[in-house]
């Protein structure tokens, strides 16, 4: 074999090489595509997949309000109940335990009435009282996002007469 010959051959060898890499590069580029593509997807759906929980309910041992906390504040920030009647709170931290500030836990507390309750991280956590005064009471969560100062981080409860 001449020493071109032999030149040649390494070139072919070569082309090869490079042909069989790209043979592989592609389909695993592919495959990142699709994954991506799948996991942005169920990243926007997840919200609306998952039930939304909060709301007030009328129940016949009183009032269930289900309530949802996050770093953007409370879902909920005006709720009216009936003096007198039992409330039951059922509070829900959206936010995981690698939440830096708070932890991921999220309260609802009400000063006035000796509410205070904490949610700990992806968990409900509720508490059962009966507001008997008329008025406007301010819950907050005094855990994250600067406190009870945070203007997000709070809401009112309006206790009819
Ligand atoms: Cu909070």
């Amino acid at each position: 074999m001449s020493a071109s010959d032999k030149k040649r051959l390494e070139r072919v060898h070569e082309l090869e090489r490079g042909q069989r890499r790209q043979q592989w590069v592609r389909p695993v580029a592919f495959g990142l595509l699709v994954l991506a593509v799948i996991v942005g997807i169920g990243y926007f759906l997840s919200p609306l997949l998952s039930p939304k929980a909060s709301g007030v309910m009328q129940t016949e041992n009183g009032k269930v309000i289900n309530v949802q906390a996050a770093m953007d504040g409370f879902d909920l920030t005006e709720i009216h109940v009936k003096a007198g009647e039992t409330v039951t709170v059922n509070l829900r931290s959206l936010d995981n335990s690698m939440h830096t500030d708070g932890g991921g836990k999220h309260q609802f507390a009400i000063d006035e009435l000796g509410v205070n309750l904490v949610a700990q991280p992806m968990s409900t956590n509720s508490a059962t009282f009966t507001p008997t005064q008329p008025g406007e009471y301010t819950f907050y969560c005094d855990i994250c996002c600067g406190g009870k100062a945070n203007p997000t981080m709070n809401g009112k409860l309006i206790v009819e007469a």
